[in-house]
């Protein structure tokens, strides 16, 4: 009886969660899911397909309109052996039941149930008709208790009603669950039909391979906006005629400083939007104060991430201080008799990190021009903030549950500062790991082909392993 590829219905009242369960164990973040019960109107597969192949398929439905109708349609019928097969039939033509032989359909054919119910609620009479009747129907039954407010008060009375007539009962949060949390619960469907095992293992295998594969991915990225980042310049020529006042001068610095800042900015967000596709989110947002949500640049991100000024110290002296070859803002200012750091004189961002200057600028003199050229990054601390912000990013896009999908308005997710300053992720490396990358990034700075960038790849993937393995920025309250 059980189909080939393992196919579950879901089933519950409105407004249960059932859409989101669906969302978040297919990863598919556009599915219709509101506050308002009766948000799934009709029944819809979602398959999960990997390398082109559906390993598994989950059918989102509206829940019963007469469950009471139903059961005692079964109770009249139970000596039957195929009850939803027998209902289906029976009532094929009949308008009233249209929505009930609707839902019945693929269990009829063969489709394994999910119940799920809100546990933070008192068990109802209503509850009971259903837990009844999805136990008739003798399909092989799994009951997902989403404890949507987090109340518990309920949690055991659940346990015990589903547990009578459910092969397997799990919490699950649609709006929390981690990878490793939907891995778990996958793992649970080979309990509820045996013969459903092989595909179910099959199905967590792809599972597995697939998220190394995005992991791999993610780390390519990540190493990617390094490189990128850290070889970005910017240059200008200018008529010899618009710097000789300082004015001009000061309009040009600030021009090319911008166009650098705006450049380190983009890459970021580039490299953002390609972590969000490995790991398939299209709804996206993050609260403005968050640390994610500010400006690269800011003093406040800077502060909550990277590496302490100690560790800096140290990797700045194993990796070799950045060389001189370029003038320091400061003596560029100098040499064109201004003395201010750049910046400065157009009133906005000063183009520091950690009370140094993001990047040098260098001012070469042609017949007639000027060519200005700011970059790449000098500052030690920047990498590293770099790096420990598209981490962050890439923990949210990791573990951030598709059928959350948005955060609500009312309660926007928050990363707390503290929190961060404590996970900073490259700050918890080893010496020796925070040498390679600080040597790795040097230099990248100096256009030099490193050897070192296998070793930082195995640091990075190392770090996306651990955060996938964590809960990192998963939960509402963190
Ligand atoms: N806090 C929290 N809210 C949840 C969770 N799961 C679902 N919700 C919310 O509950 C509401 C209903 O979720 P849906 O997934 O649309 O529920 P449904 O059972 O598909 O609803 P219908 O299609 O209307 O029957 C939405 O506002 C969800 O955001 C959860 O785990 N935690
Ligand atoms: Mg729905």
């Amino acid at each position: 009886m059980a189909a080939k590829i393992p196919r579950l219905a879901i089933m519950g009242h409105p407004n249960a969660g059932k859409s989101s369960v669906v969302a978040t164990l297919t990863e598919n973040d556009c599915i219709a899911i509101d506050k308002r019960a009766g948000t799934t109107t009709r029944s819809d597969v979602y398959p999960v397909v990997i390398d082109g192949r559906t390993i598994i398929e989950f059918i989102d439905t509206p829940g019963f309109q007469n469950p009471n109708a139903i059961l005692e349609w079964f109770q009249t019928h139970e000596g039957k052996s195929d009850l939803a097969r027998s209902f289906v039939n029976a009532h094929k033509a009949d308008p009233l039941y249209a929505h009930d032989t609707a839902l019945l359909e693929p269990v009829a054919e063969g489709a394994g149930i999910i119940l799920v119910v809100d546990g933070s609620k008192r068990i109802k009479e209503k509850d009971r008709v259903e837990i009844e009747l999805l136990r008739l129907t003798a399909r092989p039954r799994m009951a997902i208790l989403n404890n949507l407010t987090r109340q518990n008060r309920y949690m055991t009375q659940w346990q015990n009603a589903l547990s009578k007539a459910f092969n397997s009962v799990r919490e699950f949060n649609a709006h929390r669950a981690t990878y490793s949390e939907r891995i778990r619960l996958l793992s649970a469907l080979k309990s509820i039909d045996q013969r459903w095992e092989p595909q179910v293992e099959e199905a967590i295998d792809a599972f597995a391979c697939d998220w190394q594969r995005r992991t791999d991915q993610a780390a390519t990225t990540i190493l990617d906006l390094l490189r990128d980042a850290l070889s970005y310049k910017v240059s200008r020529s200018v008529k010899s005629s618009k710097t000789i006042f300082q004015s001009g001068r000061d309009k040009v610095k600030g021009e090319i400083m911008d166009a650098f800042e705006d450049g380190l900015r983009q890459l970021e967000f580039d490299a953002q939007a390609e972590i969000r596709s490995h790991f398939r989110h299209n709804v996206w947002n993050v609260a403005p104060d968050s640390i994610l949500g500010r400006d690269l640049l800011s003093e406040d991100v800077s502060q909550a991430l990277g590496l302490s000024r100690r560790q800096l110290a140290m990797v700045g002296v194993a990796a070799g201080a950045a060389s001189g070859v370029t003038l320091d803002l400061a003596t560029a200012g100098h040499s064109l008799g201004t003395g201010a750091l750049l910046g400065a004189a157009t009133g906005g961002f000063l183009g520091v990190m950690g009370g140094k200057a993001l990047a040098k600028l260098n001012i070469e003199r042609a017949p007639n021009t000027h060519v200005f050229t700011i970059g790449p990054v000098s500052n030690p601390r920047f990498p590293f903030v770099l790096l420990d912000r598209i981490m962050l990013y890439s923990a949210r896009a990791m573990n951030w549950a598709h059928g959350r999908q948005a955060a609500e308005e009312d309660a926007p997710e928050r990363v707390p500062d503290k929190d961060i300053a404590r996970k900073g992720f490259t700050e918890e490396l080893t010496p020796q790991q925070q040498r390679t990358l600080a040597k790795f990034f040097n230099s990248v700075r100096r256009s030099k082909e490193s050897d070192l960038e296998e070793a930082c790849r195995t640091i990075i993937a190392g770090i996306l392993q651990g955060v996938s393995l964590s809960e990192i920025d998963s939960r509402g309250d963190l």
